[in-house]
This record gives structure tokens, sequence and C-alpha cells, in this order.
């Protein structure tokens, strides 16, 4: 058994309360909930780390006031024109704005791209989603 290390997070009050609400059916403690939480995470990061052409989308929710935030995502996605498709933008209030980007090429690519976007000051939440570009499905 590897050697277990201890290490301090820095998060809101309210957020960690959500957070121990949804797990206290399922988990003993908190620790084995992060435990899992990052064990999903590498499995999904090692998925998407192929060669597969796939499609994703990425929806983003973030705060338009967050200085530079808009100029940032866009500049990301011309760094990448051969994978950005479309974009769907939507005013959702005075804050915040949900964008919708439809993605095609490889996972590697699509999770890169996708996490530069996610990891980006001022994005509340994100997540990509892959689906087959259903070649491989045949035609039924
Ligand atoms: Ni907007």
């Amino acid at each position: 058994m590897s050697k277990l290390v201890r290490f301090g997070v820095s998060i809101e009050e309210e957020l960690l309360e959500k957070y121990d609400d949804i797990i206290s059916d399922s988990y003993g403690n908190r620790s084995e909930a992060i435990r899992d939480m990052i064990r999903d995470r590498i499995v999904e990061e090692k998925k998407r780390s192929s060669d597969e052409k796939v499609i994703g989308s990425l929806t983003l929710l973030f705060n338009h006031h967050k200085r530079e935030l808009t100029e940032k995502m866009l500049k990301i996605q011309h760094d990448y024109p051969e994978i950005f498709k479309s974009n769907l933008h939507m005013h959702v209030s005075h804050d915040f704005c949900l964008e919708v980007i439809i993605m095609q090429g490889k996972a590697k690519i699509l999770r890169e791209a996708a996490n530069r976007l996610i990891g980006l000051k001022g994005v509340q939440h994100g997540k990509l989603t892959l689906t087959s570009t259903g070649e491989d499905f045949g035609l039924d």
C-alpha cells in the first residue's frame, strides 16, 4: 500500500456543506469520497487521451464580468481552429453566461483544449461530454 499523504484544501464553507450532503449517504468519511472522485477523474482522463476521433460538447458556465475572461476564451479557441465547430451562447443572468461549444477531432486534443477553457479563472463550471462520430456503429 502506498504512503498516505495529508493535504490542505481551501474551499468555501457553503460549497463543502453541499458536498458533504451529497456524499453522506454513500461514504463513511470525506476522504474516501475525495479519493473516489480523484480515481474517477484519472480514469476519465485516460479515456480522453487517445487518438480516437470523437465529437465533444463542452458546456461552460462563467461570470462574464471577470476581467479578460471572454478574450482568453476566444484566444484558446483560435489556438485550435480545426477542432472548434460551433458555439451557442446564452445570457443566463446579469452576471452569468452559458456557452455550449461543439468540437470534433482527436480525443486528446479536445481534452487539452477543454481543460484549458475549464481551468480559466471565472469559469464556475465546465464539463466536456464526448461521443462517437458514429462511424463505428454502422448504418442501421
Ligand atoms: Ni452572455
